[in-house]
């Protein structure tokens, strides 16, 4: 096997052998690459015949695409059925094709063993197109499954993958459309934005209780509100308590969700840290989305997974989204006798979320006028993906050195590392606000947009700083999205893509000033002067 994709690929290098960092094994990564290659021919394929793409021919790239990413679906019975759709479309396409006898080979699908063996430039940017695609596809995915759709996003996969198939192509050819998956994001994220708060209305800052209470309950994780909503209507009145996990705390801020008096609080930390916090659970969990790891003995009888996510012999709730099993077994496990207290890492027993677009900017003038009073001297948006490497420690320190006069906007699972510190308030405002998940990252842009149009400058002119950790391929499309709109002097960390070749980090170094994060004390030092 040969995969890279994410920040703990082996010895920042890729992960090879058996099996990868994150439990994907051989067989998996073998039919993700047969399933990418294939999804490769279907894009083929709708070149010219776009006009018979249908509803079903999306929704199979956005479910193939995104039951490719890190953490998502280690099931090889998923794969052979999507193998299996992207068939069925195929013969729908290019009928003529398959009955052709002399074929020519412009639909085929494509052998990945010629991206990874491909030259390292070229793979670097293929690479990038095609990771940036699949975080992207996750994002188009939980608009579609609300009623959010575009088309014009579907053809962009459609030409994003066509892409990623021509070993022939130069840097000429493929930069831009690099550039072109952060643009298509951009807007992806707005139909999400939009899918979101048209669904759940606008998150309102919500304080969210670490302390699970007694009797069965059923924690819920990943990043789909969709699934949490339909699993808070069936749980209504059956004294059962839904609690989130991982990056489905914001959805404690949404009208629409916090409605629900079973939704309770917030249990646990970030996604590395599940094999040991799920261990002694009394509670069914429901994997929505990613961050799956291969579930431990001690709780994988409690394991469901739905949508993309799947995982061999973990229980499945199907496309009828019936969750009567989870249910089951909440009422089975009976929960814990008494009020229980899950602190954060750094001993919190509150956190608060629901600073998104609307939320600060009904704040505009304060915020305003608090940076032109002086009170205000810096924003930095500490945000992205959590993950195990020890590095990552630099964020928790990174977030309790900023000085007393400056704002933290934070957003994603990453936070979990100091989201239960109390940083006290400026101006009447916290100085630490989490906007939401990842995908709130449109959040964060709208926000940035609206300050630096308040002061008259770009929003590289701000006192903004954004200091990013990433981990798997949703935060490769955020940061494309970040340089589609001219963002410069990114720090990015733990450490930086394996797939990004020296050439391609020096065009990003030149072209954008992209800089690893170093320590906390010399990052703050150079930031603030
Ligand atoms: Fe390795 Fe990450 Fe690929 Fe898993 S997803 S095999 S950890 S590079
Ligand atoms: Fe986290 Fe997996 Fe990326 Fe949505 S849940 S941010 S890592």
């Amino acid at each position: 096997m040969f995969c890279f994709q994410c920040e703990q690929t082996a010895g920042c290098k890729s992960c090879a052998g058996n099996a990868g960092v994150c439990g994907k094994n051989e067989n998996t990564a073998f039919l993700q690459d047969k399933l990418t290659g294939a999804l490769i021919g279907l894009a083929r394929a709708t070149d010219n015949n776009e006009h018979l793409v249908e509803e079903s021919t999306n929704q199979l790239f956005l479910e193939g695409l995104f039951a490719t990413l890190t953490n998502v679906n280690f099931d090889g019975e998923t794969f052979y059925r999507l193998l299996d759709w992207v068939d069925v479309e195929k013969h729908r396409l290019i009928r003529n094709c398959y009955e052709c006898t002399s074929p020519c080979g412009r639909n085929d699908d494509y052998d990945m063993d010629n991206l990874w063996n491909a030259d390292e430039d070229s793979r670097s940017l293929r690479s990038l197109i095609l990771f940036g695609v699949r975080g992207l596809a996750a994002y188009a995915y939980h608009a579609w499954v609300l009623g959010y759709k575009d088309d014009s996003i579907y053809q962009f996969i459609h030409k994003a993958l066509f892409a990623v198939g021509r070993d022939d192509w130069g840097m000429d050819l493929l930069l831009p459309i690099v550039l072109e998956v952060g643009e298509v994001n951009l807007k992806c994220m707005a139909l999400l934005d939009k899918a979101n708060t048209e669904t759940y209305g606008h998150p309102e800052p919500t304080q969210v209780s670490l302390t699970v209470e007694k009797g069965p309950f059923i924690v819920v994780t990943g990043h789909d509100l969709y699934d949490l909503k339909l699993l808070l209507e069936q749980t209504e009145g059956k004294g059962i308590n839904i609690y989130t996990h991982g990056e489905m705390l914001p959805a404690h801020a949404y009208p629409e969700l916090k409605k629900y008096p079973h939704l309770k609080g917030n249990f646990g930390t970030a996604w590395q840290n599940q094999q040991k916090e799920f261990a002694a659970l009394p509670a069914p969990i429901l994997f929505t989305t990613n961050c799956l790891m291969p579930p431990k003995e001690s709780y994988s009888d409690r394991v469901f997974t739905t949508g993309v996510v799947g995982y061999p012999d973990m229980r499945h709730i199907g496309d009828n989204k019936d969750f009567t099993p989870v249910i089951r077994k909440a009422l089975e496990l009976g929960g814990f006798d008494q009020d229980t207290t899950f602190p954060g890492i750094n001993g919190g027993e509150t956190v608060m979320t629901g600073f998104a677009r609307n939320t600060v900017m009904n704040v505009a003038g304060t915020v305003i006028d608090a940076v032109k009073a002086g009170a205000i001297k810096h924003f930095f948006l500490v945000a992205g993906c959590d993950g195990s490497r020890p590095g990552r420690n630099y964020y928790t320190e990174f977030v309790k050195q900023t000085p007393a006069d400056t704002v933290v906007l934070t957003l994603a699972c990453g936070k979990y590392r100091f989201n239960d510190l109390d940083l006290g308030t400026i101006g009447g405002l916290p100085r630490l606000m989490d906007i939401g998940q990842c995908n709130d990252a449109y959040s964060a842009i709208q926000i940035a947009l609206a300050l630096a149009d308040a002061f008259g400058c770009g929003v590289n002119d701000l006192p903004l700083s954004m200091v990013l950790s990433w981990y798997e391929q949703k935060a490769v499309c955020i940061l494309l999205t970040l340089l589609h709109l001219g963002i410069k002097n990114i720090r990015l960390g733990p450490t930086l893509p394996a797939f990004v070749s020296p050439n391609v980090l020096n065009f990003l170094v030149e072209k954008f000033n992209i800089t690893p994060i170093t320590t906390p004390e010399e990052d703050l030092k150079a930031i603030l002067g």
